[in-house]
C-alpha cells in the first residue's frame, strides 16, 4: 500500500517498507536517549528498545532530527552520533521548525515524536514517563500534555515522570478528555514506582479488552489520545517512598541553583540516580525496555 509522507519527514528504507507492507510500527522517542540518561548506557538503552520490538515482530522507528532533517527510523551511525554528541538539542513540538531552519542535530520529546508518528499515520508510540505538570507554581506544563491531547495516538508509558505534581497531571488529562488504562493496575504508576495512591480512568489486563475499548475510541471519532500505563518491572522498582525522599532533596538543589525550563527534567533524574545509588536509573531503563515490549506487543495484536 503506499504511504503519504510529508515532504519535510525522510522514512528510513526498513519503516518504509514495513509501512508499505502494513507491518506494524512503532515509534520510539529521543530525548530520553539524549537528556534523560547519562553517556554511553543511553546508547545500549536506545538499542535495546528497538531490539525489544523486533523481537515481537514489529519495525521499531526512533525519531530525532539530525542536522536539520526529521527522521522517522535511525540508522546504526545515526543513534550513535545521537547518543554519544554532546551538542545535542532537546526538540519539542514548537522547536522542531527552529531545529529544521537551524539544521540542529537532537532528540525529540513525547510531544514532538508524536507530532511526527501521527503525520506519517503511525499511531502506537512508546516511552518512560510522559511529561506533564511541575511541582511548585512556575506553571510549567509539558507540552507532550496537550499534544497527547489532540492526536489519536497510543502512548505507552509507565505513568508521568515522577519528578512531576502526579494529582493535577492527572486532572489535566481528566480535563483534556485523555484515557488513562492502567494495565493490569488500578493506580497510575509514579514512573519508578508502581504506585502513586491515583486513580486511571480504566484498569484493562486484556489485548482483547484494549482492542475492544479502541475500536469504541477511534470509531466515536473521540479525537484525544490513549495513555497506557505500565507499572515499572516489580524486580526493578524503587518503593515510593525511597523515591519520594530523594526527589524532594533533588528539587531543592534544582531551586537553589536556579534550574528551570528545558534543564530542570535532565537535572533530577541525573541527581536522583546519584541519590539513590542507581536505582533510579535501573528502574528508569527496565521500564522503557518493558514498555517498548509492551506497545510491540500491542501494535502486532491490534494494528
Ligand atoms: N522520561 C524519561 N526521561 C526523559 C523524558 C521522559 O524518563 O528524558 C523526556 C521525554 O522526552 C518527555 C520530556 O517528552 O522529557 C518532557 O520534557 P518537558 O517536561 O520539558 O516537556
Ligand atoms: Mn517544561
Amino acid at each position: 500500500m503506499p504511504i503519504d509522507i510529508p515532504e519535510w519527514l525522510h522514512v528510513h528504507p526498513d519503516v518504509g517498507q514495513a509501512l508499505e507492507s502494513a507491518k506494524p510500527v512503532v515509534a520510539l522517542e529521543s530525548t530520553v536517549i539524549t537528556h534523560g540518561l547519562p553517556r554511553p548506557v543511553n546508547l545500549d538503552l536506545a538499542r535495546w528498545m528497538e531490539t525489544e520490538v523486533i523481537s515481537v515482530g514489529v519495525q521499531p522507528a526512533t525519531v530525532a532530527i539530525i542536522d536539520g532533517i526529521v527522521r522517522f527510523g535511525l540508522s546504526n551511525e545515526e543513534l550513535e552520533n545521537l547518543a554519544l554528541t554532546k551538542e545535542v538539542h532537546k526538540i519539542s513540538r514548537r522547536d522542531l521548525a527552529t531545529a529544521v531552519a537551524k539544521r540542529q542535530t537532537g532528540g525529540t520529546t513525547v510531544a514532538a515524536t508524536i507530532f511526527v508518528a501521527h503525520s506519517i499515520g503511525v499511531q502506537v508510540f512508546a516511552t518512560g514517563g510522559i511529561g506533564g505538570v511541575h511541582r511548585g507554581s512556575t506553571g510549567d506544563i509539558s507540552a507532550d500534555l496537550p499534544e497527547l491531547a489532540r492526536r489519536p495516538i497510543v502512548v505507552v508509558c509507565s505513568g508521568a515522570k515522577a519528578i512531576l505534581d502526579l494529582p493535577r497531571t492527572v486532572e489535566w488529562l481528566e480535563t483534556a478528555s485523555v484515557p488513562v488504562i492502567g494495565w493490569g493496575t488500578e493506580e497510575f504508576p509514579a514512573f519508578f514506582s508502581r504506585k502513586s495512591g491515583l486513580p486511571v480512568s480504566l484498569s484493562l489486563t486484556t489485548l482483547a479488552e484494549i482492542g475492544a475499548f479502541l475500536r469504541s475510541h477511534w470509531r466515536m471519532g473521540i479525537g484525544s489520545g490513549v495513555l497506557i500505563c505500565v507499572p515499572c518491572p516489580e524486580d526493578a522498582a524503587v518503593p515510593r517512598e525511597v523515591a519520594e525522599e530523594a526527589i524532594a532533596k533533588a528539587e531543592i538543589e534544582a531551586q537553589e541553583s536556579n534550574i528551570t525550563g528545558g534543564e530542570l527534567t535532565p537535572y533530577l533524574l541525573s541527581r536522583l540516580a546519584e541519590l539513590t545509588e542507581g536505582a533510579t536509573l535501573r528502574a528508569n531503563l527496565e521500564l522503557l525496555k518493558n514498555n517498548a515490549h509492551v506497545a510491540a506487543t500491542i501494535a502486532k495484536a491490534l494494528f
